[in-house]
């Protein structure tokens, strides 16, 4: 059995408690290794490690903190098979999409924030005998909590603009899929970070989460996970004054208009439903079809599903692995349940697949299309988060949009047509942080990047999160 350990003062740590969780593989349903079941004694060793390594780690310049984690990207493109295969392995997802997605983002993400603060300037503002200027100071130590569906991904998609800007961090990745993270550490304690600078503790979310959140020293969160979550981790820390950014669920629309490029929306309109089991925030999971296109468009959007291979994520030619835990496999059987005693209709999938082999004990789900079902009800209002989307019909440009905003959610929109300026139209109307017409997932990471309404607060990304994990100062000088 694995243990992996917690990071905290650049030393490998067990849990103060002696206490662990097991960590399944979910492809198998085996416990592989355990994790420190941390709690606020380890959280507060964290802390105390961090404040030791904030002055020196905010004293560097911001040419020696680039280089330090420049040197951590490097130390991953080193490591890039051992992190795929890890993801894979705690996550469920294909080797294939770890290989071409996760990992290359998450290095991706350490060299942007690594480069990106070199060119982060702050605002002058001249007057008459007057000049004012703002600083953009780091803020000490700050939390990351971050979710089990892109692991490393969005774990380094926070914690590289805090520690670029100047912080120390505690981060916890999710209890689910705590390994690509215990080796990023191995990667950082190589790559020259100081000690103290990143803290990694393991755990739950009601333990060592809330000991984070609630952590009078740590005055910003930066959360990704179930808005629940976030609701619960606002109202604990809204009355501390801490800084928070959101990052919560969502319930997107893909809109397809008859005047679509038809093979490249279809192709697409099934990546965006189904990539990492549709356990992807922004996966589009409502899709809205123009009736005039409706029967076409499902009946080629059956056909494309019926094709995706579910099973091992190990195998060349997985197209769908297993979801994270067998409790989020029974969610989701549970939805595709409600789906048809809301009177929905299953046109493919609906069902758990137990592949041959090695993988027969895992948490599989056949890819699911439903249609059938109005807008209103609980399978089009809630987040699913599996390989499930339903189908529906607008005659209108007017109707799309009533379909699509009309959700507690606002995360991501795609829409596809071919109208230049049906295109601009729909953009403007849409209630959502993230639009994108004629694709999906194509990521600048200079974009800002949230949700609307209930799917969260504060935009990541460029030079938002830069701002977001700076304490900003305006100096007025008389002269
Ligand atoms: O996530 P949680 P869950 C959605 C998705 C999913 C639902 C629930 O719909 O089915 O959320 O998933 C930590 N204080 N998304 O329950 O609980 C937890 O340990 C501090 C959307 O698995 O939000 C983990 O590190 N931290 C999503 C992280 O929060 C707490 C990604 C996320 O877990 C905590 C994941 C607490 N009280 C799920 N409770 C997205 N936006 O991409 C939990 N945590």
């Amino acid at each position: 059995m694995n243990n992996l350990l917690n990071y905290i003062a650049g030393t490998w740590q067990e849990p103060s408690n002696g206490l662990w969780l097991d960590n399944p593989e979910p492809a198998t349903g085996e416990i592989f290794s355990r994790i420190p079941d941390s709690g606020e004694q380890d959280i507060q060793m964290a802390v105390e490690s961090a404040k030791k390594a904030f002055p020196i780690w905010s004293g560097m310049s911001v040419e020696e903190r680039s280089r330090i984690m420049l040197n951590i990207a490097q130390g991953m493109k080193d490591a890039f098979d051992a992190l795929a295969e890890a993801e894979s392995k705690d996550q469920g997802k294909p080797l294939s999409l770890s290989r071409v997605m996760d990992i290359p983002r998450a290095i991706q993400n350490i060299e942007f924030f690594a480069t990106e603060i070199i060119h982060f300037a702050s605002e002058s503002h001249g007057g008459k005998g007057v000049v004012n200027y703002t600083v953009h100071a780091p803020i000490g130590i700050v939390g990351c909590i971050s979710p089990w569906n892109l692991p490393l991904y969005l774990f380094t998609w926070k914690i590289a603009p805090a520690l670029a800007t100047g912080n120390c961090v505690i981060a916890k990745p999710s209890e689910l899929t705590p390994f690509t993270a215990t080796l990023f550490a191995e990667i950082c304690m190589k790559a020259g970070l100081p000690d103290g600078v990143l803290n990694i503790v393991h755990g739950s979310g009601l333990q060592a989460g809330s000991a984070i959140v609630a952590h009078p020293e740590i005055t910003a969160i930066s959360f990704t996970g179930g808005t629940v979550t976030g609701r619960h981790i606002a109202s604990i820390a809204a009355p501390m004054f801490k800084k928070l950014s959101l990052e919560l669920g969502g319930k997107n629309p893909s809109i397809i208009f008859a005047d679509c490029d038809f093979e490249e929306t279809v192709t697409q309109a099934v990546r965006s439903a189904f990539t990492n089991q549709g356990e992807i925030c922004l996966c589009g999971s409502r899709i809205l079809i123009e009736e005039s296109l409706y029967e076409k468009f499902r009946d080629a959007f059956i056909e494309k599903v019926q094709q995706l291979k579910v099973g091992d994520p190990f195998e060349a030619g997985t197209n769908i692995g297993a979801l994270v835990s067998k409790a989020h496999m029974e969610k989701v059987m549970s939805y595709i349940e409600l789906a048809q005693e809301e009177g929905g209709t299953i046109l493919c999938g609906g069902k758990i697949v137990s592949p041959e082999g090695r993988c027969k004990n895992g948490w599989f789900i056949e890819p699911t299309v439903i249609e059938g079902l109005n807008n209103s009800c609980r399978t089009n209002q809630e987040e699913i988060f599996g390989p499930v989307v339903t189908l529906q019909s607008f005659s209108n440009e007017e109707e799309a949009l009533l379909l699509a905003n009309g959700t507690r959610y606002g995360l991501a929109a795609n829409v596809w047509t071919q109208h230049l300026g049906r295109a601009h139209r729909m953009a403007n109307a849409l209630e959502f942080g993230i639009v994108w017409v004629n694709c999906w997932l194509l990521r600048d990471l200079r974009t800002p990047f949230g949700g609307m309404k209930d799917s969260g607060v504060g935009r990541e990304g460029g030079f938002e999160v830069l701002r977001f994990f700076t304490e900003t100062k305006n100096v007025c000088v008389k002269f």
